[in-house]
């Protein structure tokens, strides 16, 4: 298959993907976790790969797999994709890079009638980003047999509204979830593309990456109970203010991760909410949501419990309440060097020279690492940045690889058995 993947449709199909986001959401694409929006994205995805003779199903958790059969039924599966929700004023590419490479594979694969013992399978995964509920990759946890039923009722989002509602809400019962989980045994290996969503690639002139290592993630949220109180009549030592101890610990967050053993550590305060939010009354309240990454999994949670114990100990100091409430936890992923060296040779026959990373972002293929040897391959962001409408990647280098993750899953459908 000679040809590289169009660009052309792929930029066609990104801007279907983009156009789906809430109105009146502000700039960017808004298309959270389990809403009628994100439903509407896989229903493109399922139609795309219809029309290309795939067999298409939803499953009990929301994720739409297409599957274009193989000449030989009984063989396990290949597959690849990625997921089509986003965070709050997103980009254009997180996630829907590998939905897009993934539909035009499959069109490859069908135009040029290239013969694949494997069944492929083309997968959009529900719910990938934690922006909503806390918890990441919900729908790829589902299927790996990470994430049951009872998780599902606990985690809420702003509103309070639960993931097992949210997911009702959209036609999915949260008690037959049991019913996507994937058997080992029907599949054969995954490769899921996405973007870098760091700068690794452009600083190094490179237009593809392949991944060894996928972070781990621990998420935390920090309850603090000030006193409210008049902000002229109040003495500055007679106060109990919650938001100057939530300042306090954005720094010792930024302080521990910068700081910390083992490289690849890298810790967050993305949300900080205050009460009553008045100008002229002594934050009462603050809640704080906290992101600790890491490539070394002791590391990581060694820099958890650095930033518990720290933050307890500086609202004790200013008496403060503190209490630490825990949203998920997420080891780092080391990725198999069979699919890695096969995606590796891959570039090399196509004149590529990869960067071989880490992903300082979580991903659906570490939880799908759980069922079956997986693969990521990588495309530049410009400037390094993801999760802001800014997020952007040359449409060539989304077309590169596309190809090479086509031809990669052609070499592992020759290699795997
Ligand atoms: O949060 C992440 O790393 C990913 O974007 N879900
Ligand atoms: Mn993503
Ligand atoms: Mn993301």
């Amino acid at each position: 298959m000679s040809r590289l993947a169009d660009p052309d449709r792929l930029r066609a199909l990104l801007d279907t993907f983009a156009a789906l986001s809430e109105p009146d959401s502000g700039p960017g694409v808004t298309r959270l976790a389990y809403t009628p929006l994100e439903r509407d994205a896989h229903a493109v995805f399922a139609a795309r790969l219809a029309d290309l003779g795939a067999v298409v199903r939803t499953d009990a958790a929301g994720n739409t797999l297409a599957e274009l059969a193989g000449t030989d039924p009984a063989a396990p599966a290949i597959g690849t994709g990625s997921h089509l929700d986003s965070v709050p004023n997103a980009g254009r590419f997180d996630g829907i890079a590998g939905a897009a490479a993934a539909v035009e594979t499959a069109r490859l694969i069908r135009e040029h009638e290239v013969a694949h013992r494997h069944p492929l399978r083309f997968v959009v995964f529900a719910a990938e980003e934690g922006a909503r509920f806390g918890q990441a990759c919900t729908g790829s946890r589902i299927v790996a047999g990470l994430t049951g039923p009872d998780d599902l009722r606990e985690k809420r989002d702003a509103e309070g509204v639960s993931l097992a509602e949210a997911m009702s809400a959209v036609g999915f019962d949260p008690a037959l979830v049991g019913d996507a989980r994937w058997d080992p045994a029907d599949w054969a290996g995954f490769v899921e593309l996405h973007i870098e969503q760091g700068a690794v690639l452009e600083s190094e002139g490179r237009r593809v990456g392949v991944v060894d290592t996928i972070s781990g993630s621990t998420r935390l949220r920090f309850e603090l109970t000030g006193r409210a109180s008049h902000s002229g009549g109040t003495p500055m030592h007679l106060r109990a203010d919650a938001a100057a101890a939530a300042a306090e610990i954005v720094l010792l967050v930024e302080s521990v991760a910068t700081h910390a053993a083992a490289g690849g550590t890298r810790a967050t305060v993305g949300r900080i909410d205050i009460a009553p939010g008045s100008i002229t009354t002594i934050a009462g309240a603050a809640s704080l949501w906290v992101d600790v990454r890491g490539l070394d999994r002791g590391e990581q949670q060694r820099a958890a419990a650095e930033i518990v114990e720290r933050a307890a100990a500086a609202c004790d100091r200013r008496g403060v309440g503190f209490t630490s409430h825990p949203l998920a936890e997420t080891p780092p992923v080391p990725l198999p060097a069979a699919v890695r060296d096969v995606l590796v040779a891959t570039c090399a026959d196509l004149g590529i020279d990869p960067t071989v990373l880490a992903s300082g972002a979580s991903h659906d293929a570490q939880q799908v690492n759980h069922v079956t040897p997986t693969g990521m391959i990588f495309v530049p962001s410009r400037d390094g940045i993801s999760h802001d409408p800014a997020e952007s990647t040359d449409i060539d280098d989304l077309a590169l690889g596309t190809t090479v993750l086509a031809a990669g899953l052609l070499r592992l459908d020759a290699e795997l058995p």
